[in-house]
């Protein structure tokens, strides 16, 4: 939009470009009389307003999107003619958009859910979508099964509830009934559904891929994202409290670390299968409920995407954009993955409608950066002046410039070998539904397999219908007995009560893959973390700076709580600037948390429910939680039994001795002692 300048000064004007005298007040009969229909500048304004919202997505509403761009580490041309993967110097611009799957654009960051993780990548060969989630399979196995799982997981129809949650009697119908999604129900009720951060998250493309040589050589490939700073949940009851206290807690943590120059960074890698390997594996590639663990194909790393600039505007971007699997770029190309073939026709369709016409890759993030040019016309909401008198191709009157095919380096489909009757059938080798559960649930840390096992209770206990749950449990007597026993017993059931189910192939035991497991892998790390510090009246100035500097020497970032948000005196005179009140900053907004109480302030937080909470919430989330030695009878106050998360700031260098420990992440083995399984 053009500024109207008159006299050198900006001016509101309507859409017409009319300048406007008048913002405050419509057209009225009267000072005090009724408003007049004339009134074009206040229809105007009104009507423009009444259309603002546009349908949000049937599934993934609720997104966050970020800029940035992808670099190779090293030329991919063995594998893939792709032009984006062939030269260390190549930078391609990206979009990403992260996303929850249940609820609505307005639901909260932390339900228990999927997140979407898709990349528009504008290549100089056209725009790659890679449309892919944070875990890497999925709930069904064929496309016309996505509007039912889709209905069930989505609030009940006739009550309008519950907004972003699995945990309710249809979802649990549906997957009870659906064997193929017991693997994906793993992750689902695993801490990957509860993210700490979209910054650290895993992506996955999910199905199979093909990457495609110059040469015409076609191997599979699976897709990987790995964040570069780890990936990290939080704890159930902490996710809960979160929705309450900051409902856009991931896309605020997005936002500020992105402002502050944290840049969210992750490697784009590959699992490459050679066509003749696909046999020996125990699976069938096709099939979109099965991984690869990385113990048997490990993960080639391509390159490295950095988000460096968030959006201008949240709904012209973030909202509007549009990615489609069927964007794809030669050297890349599809399997015959049924789900992913079903996909390849949903996107688009959905975009005509969403976005209002079939000329939504103009909206600006969705055009490609590269020339593009064909002899489609018109349509609802065409931006560009097509000049000429030739949209045809071929024709012997239009000009030199109008486009043509391009055979040496246009896009070409891999030509595979398809015979088959027409059928609607299941492959017998997509029938194998419980050993990848079995593999994930096992591979798992002790607290992870815990936390499945709450999450189960929890989800299951919010479903009345006391048939689905015997259901659920007859398929986890398949997946592990123990896991069965364990989320009986929390649902006060007998395992006795159980349905028989007759797995259509017997479950295997697979080798366990240990990378599969978050703790396992965690890197031990502040950076991208959030530190918060509660200060009081006369904190102790050097404490502070000290840890100020040991937290800033790790990457962390770091805000400070107060009591009252006009800030505090610390004991050298200097006023403390906070970022944020006592009440509306509770400790589940950081990774660990440090109270630097004063003696003077010290009676007044141990009498202030919101603080005691505070400590309370930050020792039962497993935190490290460093402490003042005045403030010892807060964390009396808050029952906290002292352990080696627990680190009293006396003595020489207390910011070192605290980020030491705070380095170790959650205390895992204070977990049994404050929270039983259920
Ligand atoms: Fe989908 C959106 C990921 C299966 C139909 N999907 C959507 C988004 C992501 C995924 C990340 C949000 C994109 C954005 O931020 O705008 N979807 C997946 C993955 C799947 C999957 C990883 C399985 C491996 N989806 C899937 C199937 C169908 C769809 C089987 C239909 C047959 N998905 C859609 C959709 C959406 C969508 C209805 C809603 C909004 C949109 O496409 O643009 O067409």
């Amino acid at each position: 939009m053009h500024q109207v300048a008159v006299d050198g000064e900006p001016h509101l004007t309507t859409n017409q470009g009319l300048p406007i005298a008048d913002n405050q007040n419509s057209l009225k009969a009267g000072v005090r009389g009724p408003l007049l229909l004339e009134d074009f500048i206040l229809r105007e304004k009104i009507t423009h307003f009444d259309h603002e919202r546009i349908p949000e997505r049937i599934v993934h509403a609720r997104g966050s999107g970020a800029h940035g761009y992808f670099q190779p580490y090293e030329s991919a041309a063995d594998i893939t003619s792709a032009g984006f993967l062939q030269d260390p110097k190549k930078i391609t611009e990206v979009f990403v958009r992260f996303s929850t799957v249940a609820g609505g654009a307005g639901s909260v960051d932390l339900p228990r859910d999927v997140r979407g993780f898709a990349v528009k990548f504008y290549t100089e060969e056209g725009n790659f979508d890679l449309v892919g989630n944070n875990i890497p399979v999925f709930f069904i196995q064929d496309a016309m099964k996505f509007p039912d799982v889709v209905h069930a997981v989505k609030m009940e129809p006739d009550r309008g509830f519950p907004q972003a949650a699995s945990a309710h009697a249809t979802f649990w119908d549906f997957i009870s009934l659906t064997p193929e999604s017991m693997h994906m129900i793993m992750w689902a009720m695993s801490d990957r559904a509860i993210p700490r951060s979209l910054r650290m998250i895993e992506g996955f493309g999910v199905h199979t891929f093909r990457f495609i040589t110059a040469k015409g050589v076609s191997r599979f490939v699976k897709f990987h994202w790995r964040p570069t700073i780890g990936s990290a949940a939080v704890v159930w009851d902490e996710a809960v409290k979160i929705s309450g206290a900051d409902p856009d807690f991931h896309r605020r943590d997005l936002w500020e670390a992105i402002e502050r120059g944290d840049f969210p960074e992750w490697e784009l890698g590959v699992q490459v299968i050679e066509e003749g390997q696909a046999a020996d594996l125990d699976f069938d590639l096709l099939d979109p409920t099965k991984l690869i663990p990385e113990e048997i194909i490990p993960i080639r790393m391509l390159g490295k995407m950095v988000l460096n600039r968030n959006p201008d505007n949240h709904f012209a971007e973030t909202e509007q954009v549009a990615y489609c699997p069927s964007h794809i770029v030669p050297g890349i190309g599809f399997s015959d993955d049924p789900l992913l073939q079903g996909r390849l026709f949903s996107y688009l369709d959905t975009q005509l409608s969403r976005l209002g016409g079939p000329n939504f890759h103009q909206i600006p993030v969705n055009a490609p950066r590269c020339p593009f040019a064909n002899n489609q016309r018109d349509g609802l909401r065409q931006m560009h002046v097509h000049k000429g008198r030739v949209a045809y191709e071929p024709s012997q009157i239009s000009p030199p410039s109008a486009p043509r095919e391009c055979p040496m380096h246009g896009f070409r489909t891999h030509p595979e070998a398809e015979t088959g009757e027409k059928i609607r059938k299941r492959s017998d080798t997509f029938a194998d539904h419980y050993s990848q559960a079995r593999l994930f649930y096992r591979s798992m840390t002790v607290p992870e397999q815990n936390h499945i096992a709450s999450a189960l209770a929890f989800e299951l206990a919010k479903v009345e219908i006391v048939g689905i749950r015997q259901r659920m449990l007859g398929h986890l007597a398949l997946i592990d007995p123990v896991l069965q026993q364990t989320v009986a017993d929390a649902l006060g059931m007998s395992v006795k009560e159980s349905v028989k189910i007759q797995a259509a192939v017997a479950p295997r035991d697979l080798a366990l893959s240990p990378s599969l497991s978050m703790i396992a892998k965690d890197p031990q790390t502040l950076k991208g973390r959030k530190a918060g510090i509660l200060v009081t009246e006369g904190t102790d100035a050097s404490t502070l700076q000290a840890l100020l500097a040991a937290f800033s020497n790790e990457k962390a970032a770091v805000e400070l709580i107060a009591p009252k948000i006009g800030g505090v005196t610390a004991s050298n005179g200097s006023a403390i600037a906070v970022h944020h009140s006592l009440s509306g900053a509770p400790s589940v907004l950081f990774d660990t948390v440090v109270i630097l109480a004063s003696e003077k302030a010290i009676g007044d937080l141990v009498r202030e429910a919101a603080a005691v909470n505070w400590v309370r919430d930050a020792f039962g989330h497993l935190k490290v939680i460093g402490y003042s030695p005045e403030a010892t009878a807060l964390m009396e106050a808050a029952g906290v039994e002292p352990d080696d998360g627990t680190v009293l700031l006396a003595g020489a260098n207390p910011g070192k001795t605290f980020v030491r420990s705070a380095k170790q992440g959650r205390r895992w083995d204070r977990e049994p002692t404050l929270r039983s399984i259920g």
